[in-house]
């Protein structure tokens, strides 16, 4: 049956009285309005038993044949799973369970009427892939698991904000067309810019570092693209990135904040979504302590130690780690400045002296990576902030600094010391519920193969 079996009723004026987490015992023989969506019906006979969900949950309707008109019993009954109603009615106890309440309804309206049997309903697992999930992505999104799992991303961008804002960072916003690349590895998006080719930014990193000069603290919470070939779980072309800058301070004062932040992030879910967690079934990563801190060079030693293939200046593999740290936050400190971009400060020399072994052709540069197991959260250094050493920088990675005169131009103007990072949000989001595929942690996934909805 495709066809609709009703007309669907104005809202007009209508509004409803109660979420369902407002009716409780206290409301009983009041009359209220509550208004959802059929999230599963349950056919008796003669009674008709209906979730009706809302934001916060649901709340059941119990519709006898004898108290309503057949007209309307054979409706609701027809009635597929995600219909909306609004149902005016009487608060009762539930016969089941004396604590809770279930809804007697006097008048029903028909708000919004489903024509399919939807693929899946709102239980947490389920058989159906990743590509049909997608595909009716708002309806997938009603789902008890992506519910809880999007209710804590809630509470993880606010607590984010609460911690940098309380610490003094002030939020901006910076341009996402852009002239110029950031991000040596990661591929451009282009894109026409009136008649000039322009790219989707890849980060907020230049912008963000001009910003300390006025506000000296900042950060940033926005899309971020990059143009990955790759089919991962952990890759998606356009990412929520925060991004946060602060002048006079070093990587390592940034570090601090990041830890700081984490743990801000933890604490704050387990007092506001012990529910869901529990839905979840999940518990989350212990945070107590101080976040290990160990350099690239002890890191590839220990590697090579474990019998792994790895050279000093390679990138080091998620793969890898794995089998060496377990699901735990740490950083690894003082990479390569090879294989990091042009703006990140190289370690001077003096500092470099308790490494002896580290040659000239071994530099070394002020930069962190926060892992968690073999996930990479984010990306953070100390930033060359004097001119002459940054245009020699690009030139050393093989950059047109006349490209970035834009940029350039400002340095002119003492810029300060500054450090920074980039977390990446769904990142995070799947190192804290463990989630295995990073698509569960947007709302909307773009990826190489898919570019709607
Ligand atoms: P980086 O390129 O390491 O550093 O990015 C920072 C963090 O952003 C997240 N991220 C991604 N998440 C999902 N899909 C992607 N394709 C993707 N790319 C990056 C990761 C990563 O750790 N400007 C520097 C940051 C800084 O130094 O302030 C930067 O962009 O979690």
């Amino acid at each position: 049956m495709d066809e609709k079996i009703v007309n669907e009723d104005d809202l007009g004026d209508l509004r409803r009285s109660h979420y369902s987490f407002q009716l409780s015992r206290s409301n009983i023989d009041e009359t209220v309005v509550i208004i959802g969506w059929i999230s599963s019906k349950r056919d008796h006979g003669n009674v008709l038993f209906v979730q009706l969900r809302d934001q916060f949950g649901e709340i059941q309707v119990v519709v006898k044949k004898k108290e309503v008109s057949s007209d309307l019993f054979n409706t609701l009954r027809n009635l597929k799973e995600h219909s909306s109603l609004a149902i005016t009615g009487v608060v009762v106890e539930q016969k089941s369970s004396t604590d809770q309440v279930e809804i007697k309804p006097n008048e029903i309206k028909i708000l919004s009427i489903s024509n399919k049997p939807a693929p899946f309903l709102t239980q947490s697992v389920t058989s159906v892939g990743i590509d049909t999930r997608l595909d009716l992505r708002a309806i997938d999104l009603r789902r008890n698991y992506l519910q809880f799992v999007f209710r804590i991303r809630n509470t993880i961008i606010n607590s984010i904000r609460e911690y940098l804002t309380e610490n003094y960072f002030v939020e901006v916003n910076t341009p996402k067309m852009i002239a110029t690349a950031t991000e040596g590895g990661a591929a451009l998006f282009p894109i026409f810019y009136y008649d000039r080719e322009a790219f989707l930014a890849q980060s907020p990193q230049l912008y963000k570092e001009q910003l300390t000069m006025a506000f000296e603290s900042v950060f940033e919470i926005a899309p971020i693209f990059r143009a990955e070939p790759s089919r991962t779980n952990r890759h998606l072309s356009e990412a929520i990135s925060i991004d946060a800058e602060k002048a006079y301070v070093d990587y390592r004062d940034m570090m601090d904040h990041l830890e700081k932040l984490i743990q801000h992030v933890i604490s704050q879910i387990s007092k506001k979504n012990a529910d869901d967690l529990e839905n979840l079934g999940i518990d989350l990563p212990q945070v107590s302590k101080s976040f290990v801190r160990i350099t690239y060079t002890d890191l590839v030693r220990k590697l090579q130690e474990n019998h792994k293939y790895i050279r000093w200046g390679d990138d080091i593999s998620p793969k890898m780690l794995k089998d060496i740290f377990g699901d735990e936050f740490f950083f690894i400190v003082d990479w390569p400045s090879s294989t990091k971009p042009f703006y990140v400060k190289t370690i001077t020399e003096d500092k470099l002296s308790a490494e002896k072994e580290i040659s000239e052709k071994k530099i070394l540069s002020e930069s962190f990576d926060l892992m968690y197991g073999g996930l990479e959260l984010s990306s953070g250094s100390t930033r060359i902030n004097n001119k002459q050493i940054l245009i020699e920088n690009m030139k050393k990675k093989g950059l047109n600094d006349k490209a970035f005169e834009y940029h350039l131009r400002v340095f002119d103007y003492a810029v300060p010391p500054h450090a920074g990072f980039g977390l990446g949000l769904e990142r995070l989001i799947m190192a804290i519920l463990k989630l295995e595929n990073i698509r569960d942690a947007t709302f909307y996934p773009r990826d190489i193969d898919r570019l709607t909805p």
